[in-house]
């Protein structure tokens, strides 16, 4: 249990306890979320995207370089830019990008190139994935390097998503594609990369999802005993 000689201090680690059911418990909590495209513009707190990024940031990462930033916008005339940039990108995935066969996969989604809920919902977090470690300020020596990005910034995604829906709010995963209007619009640094579009915010009264369902678990597990 001795750590390496080299490591940094390590120190003890606080396991999480809970009682058995807790493992059930979290996925009848999960299974219970949606991909929400219906938004009410009902106002979202700053301090629950605050804890939800909080929670996000927890994720794992390579050699630690936790190399994600999260742009939460609530100004509205931003969000308004977002949308008209984001719905030029789509007609044109919609019209000429997207192969016959991707079209007929989204179809039963419903899904179209008029993203009325970037205006709606009360915030956006655009996820930035970073190439490079953050330069130092003093600009003494060169930008670290990063591992596995794609790897660590889903997973944060992936808990973001798991944060927003325990604080009883929605979002969906919106990937407009090409992304770069993002960077652009939010005035973020060379080094970063948008990686995901997540609006965030309750559901509209009424709001409906499609009529689709998870795979069974024997379809997604194996187990070799
Ligand atoms: N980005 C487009 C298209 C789209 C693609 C997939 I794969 C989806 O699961 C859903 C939509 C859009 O947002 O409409």
């Amino acid at each position: 249990m001795a750590p390496p000689p080299k490591s940094v201090p390590h120190v003890p680690f606080v396991p999480n306890q809970p009682p058995v059911e807790a493992a059930r418990a979290f996925y009848e909590t999960m299974r219970q979320r949606r991909s929400v495209r219906f938004f009410s513009s009902q106002d979202v707190s700053e301090e629950i995207i605050r804890w939800c990024v909080s929670a996000a940031g927890t994720a794992p990462s390579g050699a630690n370089k936790q190399p994600w930033r999260f742009v939460a916008v609530r100004n509205k005339e931003l969000k308004h830019q977002i949308r008209a940039a984001a719905e030029a990108e789509e007609r044109e995935f919609y019209a000429r990008r997207a192969t016959p066969q991707w079209l007929a996969d989204l179809a039963p989604l419903g899904t179209d190139p008029d993203k009325e809920f970037l205006d709606i919902a009360p915030w956006l977090i655009v996820v930035f994935k970073l190439m490079r470690e953050d330069p130092r300020a003093d600009a003494s020596e060169p930008a670290g390097q990063v591992y596995y990005v794609n790897e660590s910034v889903g997973i944060a995604c992936g808990l973001l998503i798991a944060a927003i829906h325990q604080a009883g709010l929605v979002t969906l995963t919106h990937t407009p594609s090409p992304m770069g209007f993002l960077s652009k619009l939010l005035g973020r640094p060379d080094h970063e990369r948008p990686f995901l579009l997540l609006p965030v915010g309750h559901p509209a009264d009424g709001c409906v999802v499609p009529d689709i369902a998870r795979k069974p678990l024997d379809e997604i597990l194996v187990i070799r005993r």
